[in-house]
């Protein structure tokens, strides 16, 4: 069957800039290539039972070699924007000190291969992959981090800033606290609960830092990547409800907050006492040009019984339709966030990028090579119109980043889980681009063709 018409998408606004997402560890490759350091990801790859499929990023898509390739697709997708990450341990190996100047080659290369191709990178400084160096000092949790990170920003600053369009020194620092040191299903793989509080504190002040440091080097464009998802209460008792703000409080609010408005969530204030230092509220508060949402589900929430470790519980989200990862796909609650994010932060929110949005499903070519994906389709399809009637009540939503460009080793879950508009053969790697990449391509010249 072929793909559906794009021709009722509504239009968005002019200069509206489509893209494509991924992150360093996710696809690159090359572990131990010209010169680069281990990360906290190659660490705990290497332990058994933490990746489900007992696979690893040693080599992942192989992006580090095939990148012309990768950009060649992304022309043929008629993309304006490319979100990609800096692996932090190619520049500076140990996590301090001069830059290895081979790891920064590549990202020079590869930034001036994009801007021949006309696409636009949005670079993330961190996407996960610490220098294990720093870990094995205490990570995230070791105030000295942020200094590190500081210095890392000017590195990359000082070599790219005439070039890229827009920064993002830290994606989604919330599940980096909750899954790397409160539950420990990402790396590090600590499990501190509550006691992960430092952890939010120094990637905030290592936001803040970051920011100065790239302005400083002469970019004009710095924003950051948050997480975000609206939080169903499971029924309108007030421990439902309590639990559900709690969480809230946690997820949506514990960056957004000191971000835009420089303090933390009233109700999660006590938590803070004894990290926060005279002048880090200021410090984290820096004027954002722009502020990028990471979009996928929403999350029903319910008290959790006396015993629990936490206040709260996640239940599940009956009634909708899941993907292959069974996230549930509500495209409205994309909607409702944006405006519930306008509403919250008023004249303190700048432009708003939605820097991933996407859906794993798993499917692979069929007899004659095609991967029919149209549950793809239709997820971006619905999502792009949330988008644009979120746009008519008046946010100011500038660009569409979907996650992923291409199929890439999806973290805990190894090579199981499917995001990208291009399938890889892991065996071969082997892109082959799906019919959803078709369709993103026909809508993004629909889009453009009518903008003028
Ligand atoms: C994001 N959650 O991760 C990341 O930015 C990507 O690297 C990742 O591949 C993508 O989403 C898909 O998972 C998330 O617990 C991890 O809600 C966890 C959550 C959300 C996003």
């Amino acid at each position: 069957p072929d793909h559906r018409p794009t021709s009722g998408l509504p239009q968005l606004p002019p200069g509206f800039r489509f893209g494509t997402s991924t992150a360093s560890y996710q696809i690159e490759g090359a572990a131990t290539e010209d010169g680069k350091g281990p990360s906290i990801w190659d660490t705990f790859c290497s332990q058994p039972g933490r990746i489900q499929d007992g696979s690893s990023g040693a080599v992942a898509c192989d992006h580090y070699h095939r990148y012309a390739e990768d950009i060649a697709l992304m022309k043929q997708l008629g993309v304006g924007g490319y979100r990609l990450s800096v692996s932090w341990p190619r520049i500076q190996p140990n996590g301090s000190g001069p830059a290895n100047a081979k790891g920064l080659a590549f990202y020079d290369r590869l930034i001036d291969e994009l801007l021949a191709n006309d696409i636009k990178p949005m670079v993330t400084l961190y996407h996960w992959d610490l220098p294990q160096a720093l870990e094995d000092d205490g990570g995230w949790l070791n105030r000295a981090t942020v200094d590190r990170f500081a210095e890392y920003a000017g590195i990359l600053g000082e070599k790219l800033a005439d070039r890229v369009e827009h920064w993002v020194p830290v994606n989604e620092p919330n599940v980096v606290m909750m899954m790397g040191y409160a539950i420990g299903m990402h790396a590090p793989g600590r499990e501190l609960m509550f006691d992960a509080m430092p952890v939010a504190h120094h990637l905030l002040l290592a936001h803040g830092r970051a920011t100065v440091a790239l302005r400083a080097a002469g970019a004009t464009s710095v924003g950051c990547a948050n997480n975000h998802a609206p939080m169903w209460p499971a029924s309108e008792d007030a421990a439902d409800i309590g639990a559900t703000k709690l969480f809230d409080a946690l997820w949506n609010g514990m960056f957004s907050e000191p971000m835009l408005l420089g303090r933390y969530p009233v109700d999660l204030a006590p938590l803070f006492e004894g990290i926060v230092q005279d002048g880090d509220m200021a410090t984290i508060r820096q004027p954002l040009d722009f502020y990028g949402v990471n979009y996928y589900n929403p999350f029903k929430i319910g008290a959790a019984g006396e015993e629990a470790e936490m206040p709260f519980e996640f239940r599940e989200l009956l009634g909708y339709p899941v993907t292959d990862f069974g996230w549930p796909v509500v495209p409205d609650a994309l909607r409702e966030w944006l405006i519930l994010l306008r509403a919250r932060f008023r004249a303190a929110l700048p432009p708003i990028y939605i820097t991933e949005s996407g859906c794993a499903y798993n499917m692979g070519p069929d007899e004659n090579g095609v991967v029919d994906d149209q549950p793809r389709i239709d997820y971006l399809d619905a999502h792009l119109r949330a988008v644009a009637t979120a746009v008519q009540r008046g946010v100011d939503v500038r660009g569409y980043y979907t996650w992923s460009l291409m199929d890439n080793f999806e973290w805990s879950e190894g090579f199981q889980q499917r995001f990208g508009l291009v399938h890889i053969d892991y065996e071969t790697l082997k892109r082959t681009p799906k019919r959803s990449f078709a369709w993103f391509a026909e809508m993004v010249a629909a889009q453009t063709r009518s903008l003028g």
